[in-house]
C-alpha cells in the first residue's frame, strides 16, 4: 500500500504517505492496492481511447466509464472490495474492446501498430489474489528507484488533479452534460500518465492543462445544474431539526436530492441536506419543495456523531463517506453511484423506496429545535446581479477588499485558522466561500455593507466556477487584471477535487493564492518553491500575518 493523495495522509519524520495496513481514512491496504490496479488499468483504457480517436473511433460509454470508475478512487468514496473488483473487470473489458477496435482499424488503414507499453499493456487476471500480486507494478509510486521525488510529486499532482476532474466529469454527466473534446483531452492526459513521464517541464505543462480542462468541466457542470434546477438565489436555510420523520441527503448530486424530494412528497417525511448538499437550498427547482426543511449537521469529518444522532435514513450521493460502523448507523445508510462501504445498502437506479421505508420505520425528530439560519445561493447569477451594487460600494470606498476563503473541511486542529480568519476579516471586506470548508464559519453573523451581505456562500466546491466569473466581471468593470483586484484567495484543501480547482486557478493565471492547512505531502520542497516562483502560491501562516500581507498588497 502507498497512498498520499489527501491531507490526512500519514506523515512522520521517517515516512510520508499511508503505507501500512490501513490509511488514515480507513482504507485497507487491500482496497488501496486494488484501487491502484484500477487506476493503472483505466490509464490503459485511455491509452487506447486516445489512439482510437486517430481512427475516428469514439465510444461514449467507455469515456463515461473511465471517469466514473476513476472517481471511485477519490478519498472517502469507495471502500467496498467487491465493487472495486467489478470496476477493474469492466475496465479490462473496455480496454480489450478498444484495443481490438484500434487493431482492426489500423489493419484496414494498412498501419503497423507499435505496442503502446506502460499501462496499455498491463495484463492481469480478475482474481483478488492475482490483482493484489500485480499491485506493486501499478502502484502510484512504481519505478521510484529510477526517478527522483520531484518527478514523482509532479506525476501525483497531475494524477490527483485529474481524479478531481474525473469526479466533475461524472457529476456533469449525470446532468446530461458531456463533451467529446473534454473526453479527448482527458484520455490524452490519462494515457500520458500511464506512460510514467520523467521530464519536469512537460509534467508542469500537463498540470496546467488539467487546470484548463477542469475549468471547462466546471462550466459544463454549472450549465447542467442551472439548466435543470434554475439559477440559485440567496436562500435562508434552517440549520436545526424540525419534528417529524427524516431523510438526510449528503454529497454533491442534486439529481438524487430531487428524486428523493419527488418520491417523498405527501409521505410526511422531512428532507435535510448535509455537507456539500447545503447549497441545494438556493436552487428554485429544489427549494420549491416545502418538505426540504433545512440542513442537518456540518462537514464530513463530523459524520460519526452527527449521523449517529440523526433519527432517519441517510443517503450518501458522493464523497465524503467515513466509517459508518463507528456511529452504528450503517443499517440506515444508503450509498449511490461510485460510493461504497461493505455491508451498506447500495442503490442503483432512481427508486428510493427502500430509503423512504427506512425513514418511515425510524422515529424521526420528536420536537422542533429553535431555528438557526445560514444563507446560501450566491452563485453566478446572484453574484452578477449584485455586481453593479458591489462595484458602486467599491468606488465609494465602502468595500475595500474581497476574500475568497473556501475549500475542504477536515478535523485537524490547525483548521481553526479558517474560523479565526473569517472572524478577523475587516468589516469593510466581503467574505466569499464555497465547498464544505464553509462549516468552519457559516454559523457566524457577518452583517452587511449598505445592504450587501458580507458573507456570500457561492455553493459547492465546483461552484468555484461562479467565483471565477465574479472575479472576471470585477476585473472587467475596473479595467484591470484579476491579479490587480483587491481580492485574496485563501484556500483549504483536503482531497483531489480541491487539487483540480487549485490547478484551474493556477492555469487561469491567478497569483498569490494561499493554501492550507498544510502542504500536500506529495509536493516536495523543490516543487513548492517552483510553484511559488511561477505563481506566487504559498502556504498559510498565521491569521494576523496573512491578513496583513493580503491587505498590504492592494
Ligand atoms: Fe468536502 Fe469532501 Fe466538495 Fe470535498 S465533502 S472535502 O469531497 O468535494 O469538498
Ligand atoms: Fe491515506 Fe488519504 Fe490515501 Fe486514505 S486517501 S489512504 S488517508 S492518503
Amino acid at each position: 500500500m502507498f497512498c498520499i493523495q489527501c491531507e490526512h495522509t500519514i506523515q512522520t519524520p521517517v515516512a510520508k504517505g499511508c503505507a501500512y495496513s490501513q490509511g488514515m481514512c480507513g482504507k485497507t491496504s487491500e482496497i488501496s492496492d486494488l484501487q491502484d490496479v484500477l487506476v493503472y488499468l483505466l490509464q490503459g483504457v485511455s491509452s487506447y481511447a486516445n489512439l482510437a480517436r486517430q481512427y475516428d473511433i469514439v465510444e461514449p460509454q467507455i469515456d463515461a466509464y473511465v471517469a466514473k470508475a476513476f472517481f471511485s478512487t477519490l478519498t472517502n468514496v469507495n471502500f467496498d472490495e467487491e465493487r472495486i473488483i467489478d470496476f477493474i473487470a469492466n475496465a479490462k473489458n473496455h480496454r480489450d474492446r478498444l484495443k481490438q477496435l484500434v487493431e482492426n482499424a489500423a489493419m484496414l488503414a494498412g498501419d503497423a501498430l507499435q505496442p503502446l507499453g506502460g499501462a496499455a499493456d498491463f495484463d492481469i487476471s480478475i482474481e483478488k489474489a492475482a490483482l493484489l500480486q500485480a499491485a506493486p507494478n501499478a502502484a502510484v509510486n512504481r519505478g521510484l528507484a529510477e526517478i527522483n521525488e520531484d518527478i514523482l510529486g509532479l506525476r501525483l499532482l497531475c494524477l490527483y488533479g485529474l481524479k478531481g476532474v474525473a469526479a466533475y466529469i461524472e457529476h456533469a454527466r449525470v446532468l446530461e452534460q458531456t463533451d467529446a473534446q473534454v473526453f479527448a483531452e482527458f484520455h490524452r492526459i490519462m494515457a500520458l500518465l500511464g506512460q510514467d513521464p520523467t521530464e519536469m517541464d512537460p509534467l508542469l505543462e500537463t498540470a496546467m492543462a488539467i487546470g484548463h480542462l477542469n475549468y471547462q468541466v466546471m462550466e459544463m457542470l454549472d450549465r447542467g445544474e442551472t439548466s435543470k434546477f434554475g439559477h440559485p438565489a440567496p436562500a435562508k436555510v434552517n440549520m436545526k431539526p424540525v419534528a417529524g420523520k427524516a431523510i438526510l441527503v449528503s454529497g454533491h448530486d442534486l439529481c438524487d436530492l430531487e428524486q428523493i424530494l419527488i418520491q417523498t412528497q405527501g409521505k410526511g417525511i422531512n428532507v435535510y441536506t448535509n455537507g456539500e448538499m447545503l447549497p441545494a437550498h438556493g436552487y428554485p427547482e429544489l427549494n420549491k419543495y416545502e418538505h426540504l426543511v433545512g440542513n442537518y449537521g456540518s462537514a464530513w469529518q463530523n459524520q460519526q456523531t452527527e449521523f449517529a444522532n440523526f433519527p432517519g435514513a441517510i443517503v450518501m450521493t458522493s464523497n465524503c463517506l467515513i466509517d459508518p460502523n463507528v456511529g452504528q448507523y450503517a443499517d440506515r445508510l444508503f450509498t449511490r453511484s461510485i460510493v461504497g462501504w461493505p455491508g451498506v445498502t447500495h442503490l442503483e437506479g432512481d427508486d428510493f423506496s427502500s430509503v423512504i421505508d427506512k425513514a418511515l420505520e425510524l422515529d424521526g425528530f420528536q420536537y422542533d429545535e429553535i431555528p438557526h439560519y445560514t444563507t446560501t445561493g450566491f452563485a453566478r447569477n446572484a453574484l452578477m446581479a449584485a455586481a453593479p451594487a458591489v462595484i458602486e460600494q467599491v468606488k465609494a470606498g465602502n468595500i475595500k477588499h474581497f476574500f475568497l476563503v473556501g475549500g475542504c473541511d477536515g478535523d485537524k486542529a490547525e483548521r481553526s485558522y479558517y474560523t479565526e480568519l473569517a472572524k478577523a476579516i475587516p468589516q469593510d471586506s466581503l467574505l466569499l466561500t464555497l465547498a464544505c470548508g464553509k462549516f468552519k464559519f457559516n454559523d457566524l453573523e457577518f452583517g452587511d455593507i449598505n445592504g450587501i451581505p458580507r458573507f456570500l456562500d457561492v455553493g459547492q466546491c465546483n461552484d468555484a466556477y461562479s467565483a471565477i466569473q465574479l472575479a472576471l466581471a470585477l476585473a472587467d468593470a475596473f479595467e484591470c487584471d484579476v491579479n490587480q483586484l483587491p481580492l485574496s484567495l485563501i484556500l483549504s484543501w483536503f482531497e483531489q477535487k480541491a487539487i483540480a480547482i487549485l490547478l484551474t486557478l493556477l492555469a487561469l493565471g491567478i497569483k498569490d493564492i494561499r493554501v492550507g492547512p498544510t502542504a500536500p505531502a506529495f509536493l516536495t520542497d523543490n516543487l513548492l518553491t517552483a510553484l511559488n516562483e511561477m505563481t506566487g502560491l504559498k502556504l498559510i501562516t498565521t491569521v494576523e500575518q496573512d491578513l496583513a500581507d493580503c491587505l498590504a498588497v492592494h
